[in-house]
């Protein structure tokens, strides 16, 4: 994929606050620290457009950028970090409840998962519910550049077996290394070519 732009448009923590644009979105979601915002920076050849820390809970609010002037790409605070203080969690969960149920141009999600640890409550919650609504996931597993090519194989046959999903949606992705941003990209196009069609009917 070929980026000639790419912006940070906003931050919202409410609906009202949301960029009233309805262009295709596809959202990253995935526990604290697991690489959403590296995965962004990275698709879109941009370094430091999206901030990144390995301080946990860096993202806080729901931050929509847009590629090429056609696409949006919103980083979703990260779950599952204990240290953010517990007033900050309770407004995270309503938060992303309400953008994940209402934003009608939400094409689809990409589910971040550390390569190294197995998918938990958090992750079979989110696939569970995006199943439920049938919202279109893809599987990423990041930070692949930790492990050897062999480590990687065994941990993408343990985690798809966890999610019982086919490996063809789970994949091999490293910020570093840049492995697998190609595939995502093929996947996202995929998702707007499907999406271009309904359109189109
Ligand atoms: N080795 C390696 N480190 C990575 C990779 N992706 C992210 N990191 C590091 O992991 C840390 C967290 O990355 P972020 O992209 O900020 O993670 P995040 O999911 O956006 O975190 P929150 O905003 O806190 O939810 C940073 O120190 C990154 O440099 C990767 O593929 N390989
Ligand atoms: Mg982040």
């Amino acid at each position: 994929m070929k980026i000639h732009s790419a912006e940070f448009v906003k931050s919202a923590a409410k609906a009202a606050h949301y960029p009233d644009y309805d262009y295709p979105e596809i959202a990253f979601a995935g526990r604290s620290n697991v690489g959403k915002s590296s995965l962004i920076n990275t698709l879109i050849q941009r370094k430091g457009l999206v901030k990144t820390s390995s301080r946990p809970g860096c993202t806080q609010l729901i931050n929509f950028f847009l590629v090429n002037e056609t696409l949006s790409f919103v980083d979703l605070p990260g779950y599952g970090y204990a240290k953010v203080s517990k007033k900050i969690r309770a407004q995270w969960q309503p938060m992303m409840d309400r953008y994940l149920s209402t934003r009608e141009s939400l094409l689809g999600l990409i589910l971040l998962i550390d390569i190294r640890r197995d998918p938990r409550k958090e992750e079979f919650e989110m696939a569970e519910w995006l199943e439920a609504r049938d919202i279109p996931y893809l599987v990423v597993l990041t930070k692949a550049d930790k492990l050897s090519r062999t480590k990687q194989a065994k941990r993408l046959n343990a985690i798809c077996s966890r999610l019982n999903r086919d490996k063809n949606g789970v994949i091999l992705f490293s910020a570093k290394t840049r492995q697998g941003r190609e595939v995502i990209w093929d996947e996202i196009n995929n998702l707007i070519d499907w999406y271009d069609r309904g359109e189109e009917e």
